[in-house]
């Protein structure tokens, strides 16, 4: 029946605008077979039979309240309006008959004196009005959406395409693999050359420095033995030796001959008993006595040892240590002009032969070495291998993971027509005062702070979640950061036909719990958009 055929009102049935019925008073149109005038009534429920007379008499019989449609005598009775021209809709019974217009044809108020007017036409009108407005939307955006489903297809990183651009991927894959391995085995052997290489150039390195180490030493002792011999007779005797009071260990008492003669060992040493013996022993303690009238030459500073020395640059070992050299900076690192100075920098001067050697040593170990010409030859072939090497990797890596994107992809379920497709990892900003919301469809939903600039998880897509006859009304993102003293934040989606894709009214309708809408032309239906081309009228 057409909208304006079905409004049409039987005025016999009227008095004071109300509709005058009295025993189908409120029955469902559905049900009418089961209230038959002639024949006792049976409580639809089955429980109890009663002579007809008792349906709508104002008093309950039936558990069920199936006696009483037309009237508020039971509490859980329903009235049926029966909204000629509109939609029949059950009310509760007791809102029979209590002075408010419930049904749109005022069917509710038949026993009262208030007017009701029928404004079930009015209301099959705006019906009607809303349905072509949303029928003129779904037809628009179906247009919108073939169009997006279409420019979809064309584009690989849609899944019409993914398996097809999944092959070639996986196909790259296989060479970048192949690639990837070659590579790796050329650094390997790069670099087990360049390891190799820098290695002999380590080993070649400590022995220099021992050598240089030990040459320092026999020159520091040699520097010694001939200051202690003021005689000069090859020998240091115990009178040269007791010179040096800071060499006794006990400084309250005066340094004795028999102290002496227990550093020494006997009476005198000559040059190898004292370097066996004697040196080691007193070169942390043993301090240049001053030598005033002895001119002094300028003093030399002491060079760094430069890396050219530490390198092959040098002809040979043998050439690498200057002893000359040496003696001369050892000796003008604790010589100075004068003896003013002397005492004024005793404190100075008084470095022990020890620290110097020390102090050469340490210069050394922090200098690094610089590697010879064929070292660094085979480190440059070594890094380019290893460029190579990560080169490979990054493409190989960046192929992968989008092998990975893809298959993920099409695990998603994206709809009933897959038609969610285009969407899938797309991200939606919806802003409020206060935050950013942001859905990465089919992955995260966020709430990106304004002020700060933080980002909470609000959820991960989990699943459809519409009802039951329109699962894919409703998008559930769920897990997301969890709520201080509260549950891990959720997110429902609704979505809803629209000419653009936009999120909407967001709202949090319980903390922590959000919901938000979900405009797209994706969402439109064929069905919606073509229901009353067929008809004009909506069959109420
Ligand atoms: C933040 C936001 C709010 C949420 C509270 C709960 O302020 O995520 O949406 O209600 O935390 O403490």
């Amino acid at each position: 029946m057409s909208v304006e055929s079905s409004l049409v009102v039987d005025n016999s049935l009227q008095s004071n605008g109300n509709i005058q019925q009295t025993v189908l008073r409120g029955v469902q149109t559905s049900l009418l077979s089961m209230y038959i005038p002639s024949k006792p009534f049976t409580c639809l429920d089955g429980s109890l039979t009663i002579p007809f007379e008792f349906v709508n008499d104002d008093y309950c019989d039936c558990q069920d309240g199936s006696d009483e449609p037309g009237t508020s005598a039971c509490p859980n009775g329903q009235f049926f309006c029966e909204n000629k021209g509109y939609f029949g809709t059950l009310i509760p019974s007791h809102f029979v008959g209590d002075g408010v217009c419930d049904c749109c044809d005022g069917s509710d108020e038949y026993e009262t004196t208030i007017v009701c007017n029928n404004t079930c036409f009015e209301l099959a009108q705006k019906f009607q009005a809303s349905r072509d407005a949303q029928r003129a939307l779904h037809a628009a955006g179906v247009e919108k959406k073939k169009q997006i489903l279409a420019s979809t297809t064309t584009n690989k990183s849609g899944r019409q395409f993914s398996q097809k651009y999944l092959d070639e991927l996986e196909q790259d894959l296989k060479i970048l693999e192949k690639e990837l391995k070659e590579k790796e085995e050329l650094k390997r052997q790069a670099e087990i050359l360049e390891n190799a290489a820098k290695e002999k150039h380590k080993k070649l390195c400590e022995e220099k420095r021992t050598m240089q180490d030990v040459s320092l030493r026999n020159n520091q002792m040699h520097e010694m033995f001939a200051d202690l011999d003021s005689n000069g007779d090859s020998l240091i005797s115990i009178d040269e030796l007791q010179k040096h009071t800071e060499l006794d260990t006990n400084q309250q008492n005066e340094f004795t001959i028999e102290e002496v003669r227990s550093i020494l060992g006997s009476d005198s040493v000559n040059l190898n008993e004292f370097n066996t013996t004697i040196f080691d022993q007193i070169s942390n303690s043993y301090r240049q006595l001053p030598e005033p009238t002895r001119p002094t030459p300028e003093p030399t500073p002491l060079p760094e040892p430069s890396i050219d020395s530490m390198t092959t640059q040098s002809p040979s070992l043998e050439t690498f240590i200057d002893e000359e050299d040496l003696i001369t900076h050892t000796r003008s690192s604790y010589k100075y002009e004068d003896e003013d100075d002397y005492e004024e920098d005793h404190h100075r001067e008084s470095k022990t032969l020890a620290t110097s050697i020390e102090h050469e040593k340490h210069i050394h170990d922090s200098v690094a070495p610089e590697y010879d010409d064929e070292t660094k030859k085979l480190m440059e072939i070594a890094e380019e291998a290893r460029n190579r090497y990560h080169e490979i990797g990054e493409k190989f890596l960046s192929i992968k993971h989008q092998i990975e994107d893809l298959k993920k992809q099409s695990t998603v379920d994206a709809g009933p027509h897959d038609e969610y497709s285009p969407i899938i990892d797309q991200c939606f900003d919806y802003e409020e005062r206060e935050y950013t919301y942001r859905i990465c469809m089919f992955k995260t939903a966020k709430q990106i702070s304004k002020g700060g600039g933080s980002e909470v998880i609000i959820g991960y897509w989990d699943s459809w979640c519409g009802p039951k006859d329109n699962k894919y009304l409703k998008m559930k993102y769920s897990n997301g950061a969890t709520c201080w003293n509260g549950p891990p934040r959720s997110l429902i989606v609704t979505l809803q036909c629209g000419i653009e894709q936009k999120l909407t009214d967001v709202r949090e309708p319980s903390r922590c719990e959000y919901t938000i809408t979900f405009e797209t032309p994706l969402a439109c239906d064929e069905n919606i958009a073509t229901t009353s081309l067929h008809s004009d009228h909506v069959e109420f």
